[in-house]
């Protein structure tokens, strides 16, 4: 593995030529290629990755709310998705791992570690949300697979809530030939409906997309039921979760790409589909000293 790391990312390669590209800022993984070197991920051609906004695709973090939640006392004055994907993480190191079956082709996977503590955040963010806590969010990159998990811990004495969700922005081919799995039984609340309903749908088929959507599924089969994205037939990413019990499928479409400064190209969004691993119906409670953990393995097929 090699690893590479200037004061804005890190960046690792596998023997066999896997990669990734993480910004330290958001710790938002802005590349996942393959061996091939194709690129698994969509980020915006006008995506900001200076700083000073959110960046437009790849993998940002979503933490101590989805969303807004203007009726949530605590979290009801941070920005949109929270604070955690426009803060500054640390990068904590690496380690890599070298399975027995390899035949000494070198390491087959490597994980990098990214830290954010309320010392990282803005005098805005800390004063929007003072509670003390304490993130270590781990990026594995293996042969064909990509996974991401969050360990949240509450620093302090005082017991707070969260929610928390990995925006993953996937490349597809043409968004038409898309098609995604496992969520057919699976209830979900439509945000693109207004008022946005209480009682969930349950959908009957698989999802296609051919319009603005916007839903969060809650999906039966539970976190360990794999979610698949499938082009023309074919499975092109299969995600499976751990303790999220919540899955996001978001594509704007043209008037919604039109609407976002960052989004580019225009028609970029037959070419994106945001499929979110999270936690993020309810809240989750942690006790002063308590810790969580939850993630994802995305597997590139
Ligand atoms: O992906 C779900 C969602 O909450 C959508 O409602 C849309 O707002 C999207 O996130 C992007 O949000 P952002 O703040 O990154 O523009």
């Amino acid at each position: 593995v090699t690893i590479s790391h200037s004061n804005n990312r890190v960046a690792a390669v596998l023997p066999t030529g896997e990669s990734i590209e993480v910004l330290l800022f958001g710790a938002t993984i802005v590349s996942w290629k393959d061996a091939k070197g194709v690129e698994k991920l969509w980020v915006s051609e006008a995506a900001k990755t200076d700083g000073s906004k959110a960046v437009r695709g790849g993998v940002p973090v979503v933490f101590p709310v989805f969303g807004t939640a203007p009726d949530h006392a605590a979290t009801s004055k941070l920005p949109q998705h929270g604070f955690a994907r426009t803060s500054r993480w640390e990068f904590l190191g690496k380690s890599t791992s070298e399975s027995s079956s390899t035949s000494g082709g070198g390491d087959d996977s490597v994980k990098l570690d990214f830290g954010l503590s309320p010392s990282n955040l803005s005098e805005e963010s800390r004063k929007a949300w003072p509670s003390e806590f304490g993130l270590i969010y781990s990026v594995t990159l293996g042969r064909g697979n990509l996974s991401t998990s969050l360990v949240v811990r509450n620093e302090g004495d005082a017991a707070w809530e969260f929610q928390t969700l990995m925006h993953t922005y996937f490349r597809v081919g043409d968004i038409a030939k898309v098609e995604i799995t496992g969520l057919e039984k699976s209830q979900y609340l439509d945000k693109l409906t207004t008022p946005i309903p209480s009682t969930a749908t349950s959908p009957s088929s698989t999802l296609t997309i051919a319009k603005a959507t916007d839903r969060v599924y809650s999906p039966a089969g539970g976190p360990e039921a794999p979610v698949a994205i499938k082009e023309g037939g074919n499975e092109k990413f299969s995600i499976v979760r751990d303790n999220l019990n919540e899955v996001v499928v978001w594509n704007p479409w043209e008037a919604g790409a039109k609407s976002l400064a960052d989004f580019a190209p225009k028609d970029g969004y037959k070419e994106m589909i945001c499929v979110e691993a999270g936690a993020v119906k309810g809240w989750v409670k942690l006790e002063g000293g308590e810790s969580w953990e939850g993630g994802q393995i995305i597997t590139a097929l």
